[in-house]
């Protein structure tokens, strides 16, 4: 368990930086602290949170095209090994598996994940590895062949250009005969989509306005959530949802000894989960070098599972 952080002068800078642009915005990885993991986790078993359950359900239903696809004695490299659910569904699909590398930016989730997946299989090589995945990390000597790992459309995080620059990362850290597996989460009714973020229980919200609470506590701020709103929207235009935080009055909030003014009904953005067709993913796909090799989707057509070979 990572210890409990105080004022944190890095995360107050970028968290000004956010605050003081004319369209407030906060990088959406300050969302997933402790807390903000945990929440997550509970996001993940609400009943409007189709994505998980979805995902889970098409893995486990393309495991033996998959085992065909990849053949034997694979090295999967998992990038956000956050929990070994999927990680375990994986490698029981494939044929002798022979290495799981759980790559993670928090310690505690990679060594928690290979803790996990040890006893389930036996003869497994596990490498946990640290580190930020946006930057590329050299990896260990892994058999072949080998199959990269990103469920749960964590990719829809990222802007058109981060995700080709991801995607062009992971591909040369993967090299030749490299294959990707990635979860994307597919546009639809926001009828659908606008729940998905703003769930009846309230956990979403939570979530959000979780972050309010680290930057109180790691930027010196003095946030009162009760003065604040949780909002998910849809934008068409970029096919996202944008979860926003709401302030409901018009206000000045102290960031690190600065005062942020807030209009009543001013947002700050925190976070945008984009949602690909086949061909808008596809095309990001190929401008890193990718082409897909296969294409799943579930028989609701919610969520889709990709297969990139180099
Ligand atoms: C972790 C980025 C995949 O976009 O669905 C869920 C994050 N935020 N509910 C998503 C999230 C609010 C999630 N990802």
């Amino acid at each position: 368990m990572a210890a409990e952080r105080h004022f944190d002068p890095a995360t107050a800078e970028v968290a000004l930086r956010g605050l003081r642009a004319s369209r407030k915005t906060l990088p959406a990885h300050l969302l997933y602290d402790e807390e903000g993991c945990r929440l997550f986790e509970a996001i993940t078993r609400l009943p409007e949170y189709y994505v998980t359950r979805t995902e889970l359900a098409l893995l486990r239903q393309i495991g033996p095209e998959l085992r065909e696809r990849v053949g034997p004695g694979a090295a999967v490299v998992e990038y956000g090994a956050g929990a070994p659910t999927k990680a375990s569904l994986l490698l029981a699909a494939l044929d002798r598996p022979a290495a799981y590398v759980p790559f993670d930016i928090a310690e505690s989730a990679v060594v928690a994940t290979a803790e996990a997946l040890r006893e389930r299989f036996p003869g497994l090589a596990l490498h946990p590895l640290v580190g930020d995945f946006m930057d590329g990390v050299a990896l260990p000597d892994l058999p072949r062949p080998l199959l990269g790992f990103f469920p749960g459309s964590t990719i829809g995080n990222l802007d058109p250009e981060a995700a080709v620059r991801f995607l062009g990362k992971v591909r040369g850290a993967l090299g030749e005969g490299g294959r990707f597996l990635v979860g994307v989460d597919l546009p639809k009714a926001p009828e659908v989509l606008v729940p998905a973020y703003d769930d009846a229980a309230g956990v979403t919200a939570a979530f959000n306005l979780n972050l309010l609470r680290r930057l109180n506590r790691e930027a010196g701020a003095g946030f009162d959530l009760a003065h604040f709103a949780h909002r998910a929207v849809w934008n068409a235009t970029d096919s996202r949802i944008e979860m926003h935080l709401q302030s409901r009055q018009r206000q000045s909030v102290p960031v690190a000894g600065v005062p942020v003014h807030f209009e009543a009904g001013e947002t700050i953005h925190t976070e945008n989960s984009y949602k690909r067709s086949p061909q808008a993913f596809l095309t990001l796909a190929s401008q890193a070098g990718w082409h897909g090799e296969a294409l799943w989707r579930d028989p609701d057509g919610l969520f889709s599972l990709h297969l990139l070979a180099s």
